[in-house]
């Protein structure tokens, strides 16, 4: 004798038009029904190379990273060659800094060296330099400063970008990567590849970057933090996403071949809507205080690293990013290798 909530239950279960978790039964059908794809192509590495010889310096709040000389990079780079990344990003960390940067134009310097140490190590490596001052300069700051009011001035900080950006091109970087911030910065920088003979070098623009608190852990790794201020008055409001899509509607103005939004989790919706409003691809950097905050989290037992790490990209993927800068590269292709070989999901 069936109960009332019995035969409701039979007339509800018999009447149901879909089922969606048929197609979640099994591992071969969920990859069959699989709508976001994550390849180790589709990953870059981003990497600080130093001054000196023979040093592989783990990063204290970036567990898993290091800081390389040029001569220890290659091994490190034939592993992310090996797994398939499908690029690496270049941060350098001159012997000397000063309030122009001009480390970061140096031919001699730790990047140029880095890129035709590896173009000769690994010609097909896509190797793309990341073009800034603060690394460089004395202060920290991504541009040079007014001395009366210690602001970052735009206009006098773009030749200094360009030459920076000519540096890296002239060394044989497939791509340069202007993070500074500064209005009009892919405009100078284009130009000024053009007329060095570098037409043919794309610009990977860092077009809406937020002024995060998420880059402490970089900071800590390139030495590249304000000796004072913030970078609030160059960087984006957290809290602007339509100030973001402006930025970004410049960038493609200026002649960007590629575009970037950074940081990456907590701007999904800005990704979204990038992807929709524009077709060049779409670059999302995992900033270091997103991979520090989940290794920490791993670190204490409480997420587990590959599903943590792999759920986190693939949510950045899904949001409409073709490309992932992020401290996991390596890592999540080796993961991908392994669930390629044993077909987990
Ligand atoms: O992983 C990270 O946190 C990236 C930090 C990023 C590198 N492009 C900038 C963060 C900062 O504002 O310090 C560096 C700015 N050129």
């Amino acid at each position: 004798m069936l109960t009332t909530i019995e035969r409701t239950t039979e007339r509800t279960t018999t009447a149901l038009v879909s089922r969606p978790r048929r197609l979640r039964r099994t591992p071969a059908l969920r990859r069959l029904a699989c709508e976001t794809e994550l390849r180790a192509e589709q990953l870059i590495a981003p990497l600080f190379v130093m001054a000196g010889t023979d040093i592989a310096r783990p990063i204290g709040s970036m567990p898993g990273q290091s800081q390389w000389s040029v001569d220890r990079l290659g091994a490190e780079v034939d592993e992310l060659v090996d797994l398939g990344v499908g690029a690496v990003l270049l941060f350098g960390l001159p012997a000397t800094k000063d309030a122009l940067g001009s480390a970061g134009w140096d031919p001699a310097g730790p990047v140029p060296q880095a890129i035709r140490a590896l173009k000769q190590r690994t010609p097909d490596l896509v190797i793309i330099a990341d073009v800034c001052l603060c690394e460089y300069t004395d202060h920290g700051h991504c541009g040079v400063l007014d001395d009366a009011t210690g602001a970052v001035l735009n206009d006098e900080t773009l030749p200094l970008l360009a030459r920076v950006a000519v540096a890296y091109a002239d060394a044989g970087a497939d791509i340069v990567a202007p993070s500074a911030m500064m209005d009009g910065q892919v405009a100078a920088i284009r130009a000024a590849l053009d007329v060095a003979g570098h037409r043919e070098v794309p610009i990977l623009a860092y077009a809406a970057k937020f002024a995060s608190a998420f880059y402490g852990p970089f900071r800590e790794a390139a030495d590249s933090t304000p000796a004072f201020g913030d970078r609030r008055a160059y960087q984006l409001d957290p809290a602007n996403g339509r100030e973001a899509l402006r930025e970004v509607a410049l960038d493609v103005e200026e002649g960007a071949d590629m575009l970037m939004v950074k940081p990456a989790g907590l701007y999904l919706d800005i990704i979204r809507q990038v992807r929709d409003l524009h077709t060049l691809p779409l670059v999302a950097y995992q900033v270091s205080g997103e991979y520090a905050a989940q290794q920490a989290a791993v670190e204490r037992g409480w997420l587990d690293e590959r599903r943590a790490a792999l759920e986190s990209l693939i949510a950045i993927r899904r949001a409409g990013a073709d490309l992932i800068i992020t401290y996991y590269a390596k890592a999540a292709a080796r993961w991908l290798q392994e669930r390629s070989v044993d077909g987990r999901r």
